[in-house]
């Protein structure tokens, strides 16, 4: 590909810093799921106050840009579970839910576990779903895959794949993609969002880091029946902490996405900057396109060869 694709910053950025005024999210507001409802944009963010627990605030939006808080978190520890905290919400909506997986964190370590709402106001609880093991960056496909729920988990380093008739039990764990020694990512790379349903596979942002730490999100396309098969892996990360908010925060030099929005002609890509605010960026969907016709060309440069 010639030009890689990259991720456009909104000029307004950061659209959510931490509140003042609310103790629960006056540290950190960050890594937010985001849908887009009825002609409002539900952004449920990760919050953190002064006791540094995680809890789930919820901010909406007309136009994906300004977000109106509620006062109230919509989503609070409450299990032993989750003591330390409820992380990182992914959020997919399938067949009349949106389902939320999210990190719980606690003195047994980071579990994948899972909660639904007709509304993304009121959640109620599912549990646990990958037991008996530190996991997370877990985020549900938006459709059923030959019949089955599938959904990115992340056994260190690597990102997974698992599928469920039930959303409560998954099986048939397949790795999906690695780190790539020697490039950005290749120490530990993780799932970003839901991946976009497009015909030429899924599209895919993900989080990942090298040796020096540095958290930028790149992108593959994915294959609609089989995901494991990667069918275009962009060398190039699409977005790089370089503005000061991304370098500067709670933790430094960090870009990390639970998700975006499809519009009509483009996806907005939401994203956590340093740990400490919200952020978004933008990509035309011509763009992220020339993944597929990219994918395309590598078929025929290896068959030529
Ligand atoms: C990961 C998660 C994310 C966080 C990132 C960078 O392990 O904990 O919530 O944004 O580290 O600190």
């Amino acid at each position: 590909m010639s030009t890689p694709l990259t991720l456009k910053r909104y000029r307004g950025n950061p659209i959510l810093m931490p509140s003042l005024i609310n103790e629960w999210e006056s540290d950190n507001v960050f890594n937010a799921a985001v849908v887009e409802r009825d002609g409002l944009v539900y952004m449920l963010y990760r919050a953190q106050g002064l006791d540094r627990v995680s809890r789930i605030g919820c901010a909406v939006s007309t136009d994906g840009l300004h977000f109106n808080r509620l006062k109230e978190p919509v989503f609070v520890p409450e299990e032993d579970y989750e003591e330390y905290g409820v992380e990182d919400p992914r959020v997919t909506y399938l067949d009349g839910w949106y389902y939320m997986l999210y990190t719980a964190f606690s003195p047994i370590g980071t579990r994948v576990a899972m909660a639904r709402s007709r509304n993304l106001i009121g959640w109620e609880r599912m549990g646990i779903v990958l037991p008996d093991e530190n996991n997370k960056d877990a985020a549900l496909f938006p459709r059923k895959i030959k019949g089955r729920y599938a959904m990115f988990h992340r056994r260190k380093p690597d990102m997974w794949i698992a599928y469920s008739d039930d959303l409560l039990h998954w099986t048939d764990h397949q790795i999906v993609m690695s780190p790539r020694p020697g490039l950005w990512d290749g120490v530990r790379i993780g799932a970003g969002g839901p991946p976009f349903y497009t015909d030429a596979g899924w599209l895919t942002f993900y989080h990942g880091f090298g040796e020096a730490r540095i958290y930028c999100l790149g992108v593959a396309l994915l294959d609609l029946e089989d995901p494991t098969r990667v069918l275009k892996r962009q060398a190039e990360p699409v977005l790089c902490p370089r503005a000061p908010w991304e370098e500067v925060g709670d933790v430094p030099n960090v870009v990390f996405s639970c998700g975006g929005i499809e519009r009509e002609d483009e996806y907005l890509i939401y994203y956590g900057g340093a740990d400490h605010v919200m952020a978004v960026a933008r990509v035309t969907r011509g763009e992220a396109m020339a993944l597929a016709i990219a994918s395309k060309q590598d078929v025929a440069a290896f068959i030529e060869s």
